[in-house]
Parts: structure tokens; C-alpha cells; sequence
């Protein structure tokens, strides 16, 4: 295998790195490269850093200091460092979900004109749970569509302002942990981690994992659970839901993904990031005949618009936009120097974007005043001008076209189709029918043996394992025993390249049992359901699955189980908690997070948390053995419930 071979199973990536390679320009591989060997005790979490008597570190071999100054020994460090990496990763998602509310309730108020409410059950459904009356009430001389219902701006204006309460709220809990079924929320209840605001949750979170306070590494996981399933069942459910009402709601629909989609002839335009709130008009933007004439005159074809990691999966899952490529290309869709701008928002874009950009002539784009970079163009977006920046951008795109230095554009001939858009509502309407919504032949499916059960493959790249390498061999083995496979961000992006993501992919590779489901009903074998926040997507499903019944009182009851192959956020460790605290058995790949240098704190999240919130960690570097792990649960999970272990062997 050759060097290259070993970063990436993508050909596509192949070819960008031996570019990269010829022309001198560093990747995150080659910067991984000059990092080694990295800091032992940081990745065993046992170097502190919180206060300024530090940084201590704990000997991992018992011979040095088994304390830092303060005390602190290996237990509560390595708890601390990942309850604070939770708090993170639950900000990000939990910052974006209250964006969306905000867009919302200036939308309900008549500021965000670009944008308009596109699924009004959704809308009413959301605020029914959140216990608003979308009738109009007798005499309330409020502006209704008809006699007795409220328009629907006024229902987001109160569904908003409930919405944002959830991040500020200081008594009760979150509304959405009742779509738990009852069990689960009974379970969060005597632990004392039902979350409670949002905020309220990454606040304390942080406070008591500051020197001095949390000394009890068995509780500091417990706050860090309750602050993880206030992203699960908070914010990522606010991003989720609210961007469905005001960018519509996913339907299967068809794509193309890798590096492939970016043209030669065109201006190509690559958004990246994850709040679609901007990128929704860069889609809009980019068909606007007066900048398509524009990109003609300047002697392009069109206007090519792709995405990079979760923004590009927002983008194909309601309008089918190309993917360019997941996390680790996104310096490569710029080193195919043949990307006029990429316009980035939050999260995910490595800081040497700009140094790549600065290779080619592609134009980096900021546009939120939260992430920026010292001397990049900065167009900042406003939910109130939102269209009027979009355009801005793809005009600075249109301009820079003729900057193209062709003799240096390199565009892998790789790409692949897909499908994605699928929803938790979705998954009733296909199996159900439009008019018979039911989960029921899901679960007759799993009851069967059909179906052996269901896994959720989420999570990032990390060029500390072969690009795409884990997610694709871990996926083709489950399907393979007859498991659909639920993905989000760039797993699903990676599985996508590798084509597994169209409905054909299940004569090739699924058990026979998934192969007759598939057939039946037309979906491809591994279903993407969105963006990191739509994880939630996930949660929602599992609750429904045991409300429509014969899999068990609880979302541990279910024949399930999730995995994050190739991670490297901190929101991954979020979701990874908030899926454990869930009830979900949950598999992360590369390193542990940081807690291996405590033995005690290493068996607490890999075993003992099953006895007590009815999932737990795993931790395994081997796609095939991660595939093993997950269908021993999952067999393990079906015979609780006395079920045969599967219909074809
Ligand atoms: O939120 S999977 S690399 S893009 S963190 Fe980032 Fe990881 Fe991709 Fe989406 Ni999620």
C-alpha cells in the first residue's frame, strides 16, 4: 500500500494528495505528520490545564507524581477535560439551534423577508408540543387565515419566543424530552439529568469542572450527560425542526457527490460550514438569471454551487446541490484550483483554509461574525439582507473567474450518486404509506427478522485513520447482516462516495433479508438523514419505533446501535454522550477521548454506565470488529426481547 493509499481509500482524494504533494502544498495529513509523536498525556487526559499552578500531568505508570498541585488526581482530570469537551461541542449545536429560532421569530415579525414558513404542519405540530393554541381564541381579534385559525406568522412569533425561552429557561425541563418514551424520561428523572435549560446546562457544566469544585468523576460524567442530552434533545432539536419549517422539510432526492461535481467550465462556488440559513440563498442566488448572464459574460458556463461537510448536506438533503467531499477534502476542493470562492459560517473549517486559498486564486469568504480569519474577506450575513449577501458573494465568485489559473485546474473524474432527504416523517411515509403514517412496518421488519436491526454510523474524518476507510468497511458489513444503517455528516458523505447510498447498493452489498426492503420499498440500504444537528432525527425515530410498539418499553430495548468510526470534534463526543445517556450502546473509533490514563473513569463509561442508563462507550480501532461489537448488541438487544436472531442466516 502506498503512502497515499494509506491516508485515503478515496481515489478522488488520492489524486488531489498527489497534487498537493507535486506543487509542495500541506494538507492536514502532512501537518498531522510534523506533529508527531503528539502529547501522551494529553491524549491519555491526564494533563490539566485549568489553572494557573499548572499544567500538571499524571504519570500514566505510577512511578511520578499521581497528583497535580491542587490535588486533582488522574480520575478527576481525565473527567473534567471530557465533560468540558461536551460542554463544547453542546454549545456549538445549541448556539446554531438558537440562530435558527432567532431567524425564526424575525421572520414571524416581518424582518427576515427572504425566507418564508414552507412547512406549516410542521410548524403547527411544533407548536401544539410547546402547548400554544394555533387556533385563534373567540374574540381575540387576532389576524387569522380564516374564521377560527391563527396565520401562521403568528404562530411562529409564539412558537419562537418558547423556542429561544428553552435556551434561557431557569425552572422545569426541556419540552422535547418528552418525545423520550416514558421509560427513558422515568430513567433521566431518578439520575437527576433530565436537561434543563439549554445555557443552564453548558454553564454549570463549565463551572463545576473549574479547579476546585466537581472532585467526583462519577459525577462530573452524570452533569456531562445532562448537558449532552440537552444538545440531543435541545438544541440540535431546535436546528432541526426549525429549519424544517423555514427551509421545508427533506424528501429522498437524488445526488452527486465528491470532487468530481466541481466544473471546469463554470464558476464554482463551494459552500462550507453548517447553519444553512446563508447557504439556503447561496442555492437560490446561484440560479438568479441576472448573475447566471453575468457568469456568462465573464466567460463561464453557468454558476456551479457544491458544499463541504455538514452545510453541503443541508443543501443536498432539500435542494440536491452536489457534495463536493467530506471534512478532510475541503482543502482539496480548494487545491483542485478550480473553486472561485468557498463562502464558510461555523464550525469544521480548519484554520488552513486561508494559507491553502493562498495557493490558488480562490477567494475565502467569512461570513459570520463568530469565526473569522485575520485578513480573509469577511461579507457578513444578516437573516434581514440575506438574499442581498448571497448574491454579494457569488458575484465576488462571478469576478474572480477569469483569476482561474487553468493549466493548474485538476478535477477528479470521481463521482457518485446518492440519495438522501430522509426524516423520521419520511421514514412513516415510505414504510407507511402517505396516508397510512405508521412505524409499524418498521418494526414488524426488526420483529421479523427481517430486518436484524438498526445502526447509526455519524461522525467526522480524522487523518489519523484512512480516510473513509472505517466508515465504508464498517457499513458494508452491517448492511451485509441485514442492518439498515441510519448516517449523518460526513459518514454519510463517505459512504455516499463509495456508493452505498442508492437504492442499487442493496442487490451488492445488503443481507438478503434488507435486500427485500429495500426492493420493496425503494430505499437504498443506508439512509442519509442529514447534518450533525439532525442526529436528533435519530432520536425522534427510536422514540417513535417504541411508541408504535412490540420492541420494548425504552429506547435501550431496541435491537440498535450507533458509532462515530472516525471522529475528531468535540460535538462528536456530545452526540456520543447524548446517545450512551440515551440508552444507545455506542462505538467510537481513533483514540478513546482522552480518558484511557483513568482506569477507573475508562470502565465507568464502558461498563458500568450500562447498569445505569442503559447504554455505554466502546471503544475499538477496527471497523470489522466495530461491526462485530455492534451486531452482538444488537443480537444481544433481540434476544431480551425474545426474539429470533434473524430471518436469513
Ligand atoms: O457536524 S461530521 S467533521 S462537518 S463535526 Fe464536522 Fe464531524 Fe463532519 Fe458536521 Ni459533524
Amino acid at each position: 500500500m502506498s503512502d497515499i493509499e494509506k491516508k485515503s481509500i478515496d481515489l478522488a482524494t488520492q489524486e488531489v494528495l498527489k497534487k498537493a504533494k507535486d506543487e509542495n502544498i500541506k494538507t492536514a495529513w502532512d501537518r498531522l505528520e510534523s506533529q508527531e509523536p503528539q502529547c501522551g498525556f494529553g491524549q491519555l487526559g491526564l494533563c490539566c490545564t485549568i489553572c494557573n499552578m499548572g499544567p500538571c500531568r499524571i504519570d500514566p505508570f505510577g512511578e511520578g507524581a499521581q497528583v497535580g498541585v491542587c490535588g486533582a488526581n488522574a480520575d478527576t482530570i481525565a473527567a473534567r477535560n471530557l465533560a468540558r469537551k461536551i460542554a463544547v461541542g453542546a454549545s456549538a449545536h445549541s448556539d446554531h439551534g438558537r440562530d435558527v429560532a432567532y431567524t425564526l421569530s424575525l421572520l414571524s415579525e416581518g424582518h427576515a423577508h427572504d425566507y418564508e414558513i414552507l412547512d406549516i404542519e410542521k410548524l403547527k405540530n411544533l407548536a401544539q408540543e410547546f402547548g400554544i393554541d394555533t387556533n385563534k381564541p373567540a374574540g381575540s381579534g387576532l389576524a387569522s387565515d380564516s374564521q377560527s385559525h391563527k396565520v401562521k406568522e403568528q404562530i411562529a412569533k409564539e412558537l419562537s419566543k418558547k423556542l429561544l425561552e428553552e435556551f434561557g429557561k431557569q425552572e422545569g425541563e426541556l419540552v422535547f424530552t418528552k418525545r423520550a418514551p416514558k421509560k427513558r424520561q422515568a430513567i433521566w428523572k431518578k439520575l437527576g439529568i433530565t436537561p434543563r435549560g439549554i445555557d443552564r446546562e453548558v454553564v454549570e457544566l463549565l463551572h463545576t469542572t473549574t479547579m476546585g469544585v466537581d472532585n467526583d468523576y462519577k459525577n462530573i460524567i452524570n452533569n456531562g450527560m445532562r448537558c449532552a442530552l440537552s444538545d440531543g434533545w435541545g438544541g440540535s432539536m431546535v436546528a432541526t425542526d426549525v429549519q424544517d419549517i423555514i427551509l421545508g422539510a427533506p424528501e429522498p432526492i437524488r445526488g452527486k457527490v465528491n470532487l468530481g461535481v466541481l466544473k471546469e467550465n463554470c464558476v464554482n462556488i463551494v459552500v462550507h460550514g453548517h447553519e444553512p440559513i446563508l447557504s439556503e440563498m447561496a442555492v437560490k442566488a446561484s440560479q438568479d438569471p441576472e448573475l447566471i448572464k453575468l457568469a456568462k459574460a465573464k466567460g463561464a458556463e453557468g454558476i456551479n454551487l457544491a458544499g463541504i461537510c455538514c452545510t453541503a448536506n443541508e443543501v443536498l438533503m432539500r435542494h440536491g446541490v452536489p457534495v463536493a467531499g467530506n471534512f478532510l477534502q475541503q482543502e482539496l476542493a480548494i487545491i483542485t484550483g478550480a473553486v472561485e470562492v468557498m463562502m464558510v459560517d461555523v464550525q469544521c473549517i480548519m484554520p488552513a483554509l486561508q494559507e491553502v486559498a493562498a495557493c490558488f486564486h480562490t477567494k475565502l469568504i467569512t461570513t459570520n461574525p463568530k469565526a473569522r480569519f485575520p485578513g480573509v474577506t469577511h461579507i457578513e450575513f444578516e437573516s434581514e439582507k440575506a438574499y442581498e449577501v448571497a448574491k454579494q458573494i457569488i458575484k465576488v465568485g462571478i469576478e474572480n473567474f477569469s483569476n482561474r489559473n487553468k493549466e493548474r485546474v485538476n478535477i477528479p473524474k470521481y463521482e457518485m450518486d446518492l440519495v438522501a432527504g430522509f426524516t423520521k416523517e419520511i421514514v412513516f411515509q415510505i414504510l407507511g404509506g402517505k396516508y397510512r403514517a405508521t412505524y409499524k412496518p418498521l418494526n414488524e421488519a426488526i420483529i421479523s427478522g427481517r430486518l436484524r436491526g438498526l445502526a447509526g454510523v455519524v461522525g467526522c474524518n480524522n487523518p489519523k485513520q484512512t480516510h473513509d476507510y472505517f466508515h465504508t468497511t464498517l457499513v458494508k458489513e452491517l448492511i451485509k447482516n441485514d442492518i439498515l444503517v441510519l448516517q449523518t455528516g460526513c459518514s454519510a458523505i463517505a459512504c455516499a462516495k463509495q456508493g452505498l447510498l442508492i437504492p442499487e447498493a442493496a442487490k451488492v452489498y445488503a443481507g438478503k433479508g434488507l435486500q427485500e426492503i429495500c426492493e420493496a420499498v425503494g430505499i437504498p440500504p443506508v439512509l442519509h438523514l442529514g447534518s450533525c444537528v439532525d442526529n436528533s432525527r435519530i432520536l425522534t425515530a427510536a422514540s417513535y419505533i417504541i411508541e408504535e410498539g412490540g420492541l420494548g418499553q425504552d429506547l435501550s430495548d431496541i435491537p440498535a446501535a450507533g458509532c462515530a468510526p472516525e471522529w475528531m470534534s468535540e460535538k462528536a463526543i456530545t452526540i456520543g454522550f447524548y446517545f450512551v445517556a440515551s440508552g444507545v450502546y455506542t462505538i467510537f473509533g481513533a483514540s478513546p477521548f482522552a480518558t484511557l490514563g483513568s482506569k477507573n473513569l475508562t470502565d465507568y463509561l464502558t461498563k458500568d454506565l450500562e447498569g445505569i442508563v442503559g447504554g455505554r462507550f466502546e471503544f475499538c480501532d477496527d471497523p470489522i470488529k466495530m461491526a462485530q461489537l455492534m451486531i452482538e448488541h444488537i443480537d444481544k438487544k433481540r434476544k431480551a426481547l425474545n426474539l429470533r436472531p434473524r430471518m436469513y442466516q
